[in-house]
């Protein structure tokens, strides 16, 4: 008989062992799944929170995640060495995405699906470039989801409203959800603009022993803009903190 073992090719494949990874997780056919679930449009807060839950759900479980980041339906799950099942991929991604199907289908009493994918990271300066380029893809989907949203209450179906937005500039989307809906879109708030950031904080606690170091979840719906001096620090100090041990 064969040794079907043998036919389990991919599952040797591995993360270097000194590299870090990020695991990008993306809610499958949620165009579909917002319309069954009435979600919100266009921001549904309980999504937000939902996916912001299971990456805040996995560190209070002892996982190591060191950082994770989230918008639309996808999240950013940052590890760093040493790797969980020595970096093996299969195991990495499928594990976070069920976790995180898991997580959501209980929330809305659904079944969803995530797929998953795995981004080889070989530095901080490159986590920190990979958290702008989401980051980034934030402030498009913000321009993006509002303007179709202004688009499709005057009455477009979402294929006009798309091929009307084709091509335009942010300048002039910004121009057109100000004209359709009358809002500046820099008064969205903050987690629209610029995602939710869900971290380790260090908070210095006095025991009877002297002051003790601990560390606990932050869900930061007020993440700065990576791109800019304060930004970047805060993701610094945001994957230092991960490395606090002591509880
Ligand atoms: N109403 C609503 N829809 C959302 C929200 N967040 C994400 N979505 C929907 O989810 C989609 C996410 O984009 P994609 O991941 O490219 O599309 P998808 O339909 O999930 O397709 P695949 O990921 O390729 O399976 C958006 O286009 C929206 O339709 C939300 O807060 N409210
Ligand atoms: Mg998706």
């Amino acid at each position: 008989m064969m040794n079907w073992k043998d036919r389990e090719i991919f599952s040797c494949m591995r993360i270097p062992e000194d590299y870090s990874v990020i695991i990008r997780v993306d809610g499958w056919n949620f165009r579909k799944v917002a319309e069954k679930l009435s979600l919100q449009r266009p921001y549904d807060v309980k999504l937000a929170r939902s996916l912001a839950s299971a990456p805040a759900e996995l560190m209070r479980l002892g996982f190591p995640l060191v950082f994770a980041f989230t918008f639309s339906d996808e999240i950013s799950f940052l590890l760093a060495p040493p790797l969980p099942w020595r970096g093996r991929i299969e195991k990495l991604t499928t594990i976070l995405a069920s976790y995180t199907a898991g997580c959501l289908s209980k929330i809305f009493n659904e079944t969803l699906a995530f797929d998953g994918r795995a981004v080889l990271i070989g530095n901080e300066d490159e986590a920190i470039e990979y958290m702008i380029w989401r980051q980034s893809e934030t402030w498009r989907n913000v321009l993006n989801s509002y303007a179709l949203n202004a688009l499709e209450r005057e009455g477009l179906s979402r294929r006009e409203a798309i091929g009307i937005l084709k091509g335009k500039k942010a300048s002039e989307l910004h121009e057109l959800i100000f004209q359709k809906l009358g809002l500046n879109i820099n008064n969205a708030p903050t987690w629209q603009r610029r995602g939710i950031a869900v971290r380790w904080i260090v908070k210095v606690k006095s025991t009877d022993f002297g002051p003790v170091r601990r560390r606990s979840v932050e869900e930061d719906w007020n993440p700065p803009l990576f791109s800019t001096p304060e930004g970047k620090k805060y993701l610094l100090e945001s994957i230092h903190k991960a490395q606090v041990l002591d509880r």
